[in-house]
């Protein structure tokens, strides 16, 4: 059945450390993301963006910038993409920075608790985002989302959605890590995430990674990609606010997404800290755009199942 594909802006950077991943979604819409779409023979609508507070780009509190603004925008990210997901579609979150992933993976959650579909995360990104207000070294919450929602973090976070934590480590799998802060190091390793950092991608390769990152899942599952777009090597993607070099080629990337399509298990997606104040003529959109068909099954050839 062909998805229908609902867009949902999220033009914020409450919970980044650089400005202008806010216009992350109009720089999408530039790139010609629902035309492209269109193009494969997918349903797609654009919802428009969210509303939510601006950035008051304050020091933090507590440990904790912008906590207010954070869950303001969380709370509306985890409606609308509850609504879509209850509504039958399939939301696309287009952020925004990483801390919205709360909202929305809270969502997805709660929609898979209902229906009783056993949730799998890809997050897909050049760090583990699992810091707390004890380990993070800025305050940003976009290094903090996967923590929350495996319970850690300030209950006006960790309580979005209403059961807390939203998801067990188990249920994630984490792709392309190459930046984690110290503290958070040994936090990932308690928590038992499952991680498949840059040297397992250059030992094992791509292939064998989304083959262990896609394992035991199911007709019952529901998989949600979080795809972080400093996830890519930061040669062909600099339009994020926290580039890490070393990262996935292009041609690692493609294999990844074309893996994910393969199941035909992807359910809602969020794409994520997209800064085109720090792009180039836009191609980090396009190249993510280009990921993003990928995603939902464009290939070369006509393949044999
Ligand atoms: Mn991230």
């Amino acid at each position: 059945m062909t998805p229908h594909i609902r867009l949902i802006g999220a033009p914020t950077d409450v919970g980044a450390g650089t400005r202008g991943a806010s216009m992350g979604p109009e720089a999408f819409r530039v790139a010609g993301l629902q035309p492209t779409l269109e193009g494969h023979g997918l349903r797609v609508t654009d919802w428009g963006n969210i509303n939510g507070p601006a950035n008051p780009w304050q020091a933090p509190v507590g440990g904790y910038r912008h906590l207010a603004e954070v869950a303001a925008w969380n709370h509306a990210v985890h409606q609308e993409v509850h609504a879509a997901l209850s509504e039958g579609e399939m939301p696309m979150l287009l952020g925004g920075d990483h801390c919205l992933a709360i909202g929305s993976i809270s969502a997805v959650a709660r929609h898979c608790r209902r229906l009783g579909k056993t949730l799998r995360v890809l997050w897909l990104d050049a760090h583990t985002d699992f810091n707390t207000d004890a380990l993070t070294p800025t305050g940003n919450t976009h290094g903090m989302p996967v923590a929350v929602l495996c319970g850690h973090g300030p209950a006006e976070l960790t309580g979005i959605g209403g059961v807390s934590p939203a998801l067990q480590p188990s249920a994630i799998r984490q792709i392309g890590i190459r930046s984690v802060d110290a503290g958070e190091k040994r936090f990932v390793r308690e928590s038992g995430l499952e991680v498949f950092d840059m040297r397992y991608i250059d030992e094992m390769g791509m292939r064998h990674t989304m083959q262990a990152a896609l394992a035991g899942i199911d007709d019952s599952t529901h998989l949600h990609v979080s795809f972080d777009v400093d996830f890519l090597d930061a040669s062909f993607a600099p339009g994020v606010g926290t580039a890490v070099k070393g990262g996935p080629t292009y041609r690692e990337a493609q294999l990844c997404m074309e893996m994910i399509a393969d199941t035909g298990r992807m359910a809602s997606l969020d794409v994520m800290e997209l800064n085109p104040a720090l792009d180039v003529r836009n191609a980090t959109a396009e190249v993510a755009l280009e990921l993003i068909e990928s995603l939902f099954g464009k290939s070369t050839l006509m393949r044999r199942s």
